[in-house]
């Protein structure tokens, strides 16, 4: 029989392409998706038709065990989440509840009713916050600088006590940041992409940021999906850094997708907000891959400059209709 997977976040950037994987792999897709009046399933464009969909919500114990017991999971990926830093200042308790609380919702759902699935859980860079030190890599010591990343090291630690006490294959992917044209509006790299577009298209003539100096280790998404299902296979479950071992500044991500679009003089167009900053900042992330490609043979291919055009194409492309 083939196998089973049930994705939470599937409607989101990572949980489309990861649906795509498994689809194309031969898996019988589950996706759990959280009622909204208005549904947003664009990314799902591709799948749809051969997925299927259950509704819950990470914050409802009975809508996870339910999920569990309808899709009998042979895998488990738990990437749904309140995943804006930004947002978590403003909702802490909120973004506890999601996702914090919500990872132990999952593992107790998998430990009653599917004991034998094994488990992915969407760790994050942003458990190193206030870094200790450069690359950061599995054994570097976490210091969380938002509501985000203290409610996602509960779930970190959530994932290795289930691992220890109760025998789950359970694995934490501590992904570093990840893009794609399916990245949410709000985060830096679409923000600056999806602007640029709009100033190329004559459509705005300028674009407002919060801190240029920030420095991040981007890489593309669909890559980064290859790399979660990697770890599933693996005999033993364990922890693993996703990254590309470079880092950007916001200005530089942002100067390179200005030149993408014709433009020289990047600062011309933007102008720095206050209100974009936050109360603490995550000030510089670059993770060390080395422990994910000696044992799950993985490693990140496209940088900076490459997922930028990408992006910028992709937005150009979206607002004013393809190419002929
Ligand atoms: O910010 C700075 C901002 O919101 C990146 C999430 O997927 O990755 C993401 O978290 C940096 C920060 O992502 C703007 O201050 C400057 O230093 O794109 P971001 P993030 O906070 O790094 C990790 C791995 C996750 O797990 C999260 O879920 O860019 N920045 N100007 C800005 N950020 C935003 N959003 N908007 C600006 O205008």
């Amino acid at each position: 029989m083939g196998r089973r997977a049930l994705i939470t976040g599937v409607t989101g950037q990572d949980g489309s392409y990861l649906a795509e994987l498994l689809v194309s792999k031969g898996y019988t897709v589950y996706g759990l998706v959280r009622r909204l009046s208005t549904p947003n399933m664009t990314h799902l464009a591709a799948v749809k038709e051969r997925i299927h969909l259950i509704d819950g919500d990470l914050t409802d114990q009975s809508s996870i065990n339910n999920a569990i017991r309808e899709s009998q999971p042979d895998e488990v990926y738990n990437l749904a989440a309140q995943s804006f830093v930004q947002t978590s200042f403003k909702q802490p308790t909120l973004t506890c509840d999601v996702s914090g609380v919500g990872v132990v919702r999952m593992l107790e759902g998998v430990r009653l009713h599917a004991p034998q699935a094994r488990f992915y859980q969407a760790s994050t860079s942003e458990l190193y916050g206030q870094v200790q030190r450069e690359p950061q890599d599995e054994a570097t010591p976490f210091h969380p600088r938002s509501p985000y990343g203290f409610a996602k090291l509960m779930g970190y630690w959530a994932v290795i006590n289930y691992r220890e006490s109760y025998g789950l294959h359970a694995s934490n992917g501590i992904l570093f940041n990840h893009e794609s044209p399916r990245r949410g509006i709000e985060f830096v790299t679409r923000r600056i992409t999806h602007g640029v577009a709009q100033i190329a298209l004559g459509k705005s003539k300028n674009l407002h940021l919060g801190n240029l100096a920030a420095r991040r280790d981007w890489g593309y998404a669909p890559e980064y999906v290859e790399g979660m299902w990697r770890m599933l296979q693996q005999r033993e479950p364990s922890d693993y850094v996703l990254a590309t071992n470079t880092s950007f500044t916001v200005a530089q991500f942002a100067s390179l997708a200005f030149k993408v679009a014709g433009f020289r003089n990047w600062r011309k167009f933007v102008s720095v907000d206050q209100a974009l900053m936050r109360p603490a900042e995550v000030h510089t992330l670059r993770g060390n891959p080395k422990k994910a490609r000696k044992r799950l043979g993985w490693q990140a291919t496209t940088r900076v400059p490459e997922l930028v055009k990408k992006m910028v194409a992709a937005d150009l492309e979206n607002l004013e209709g393809p190419r002929r």
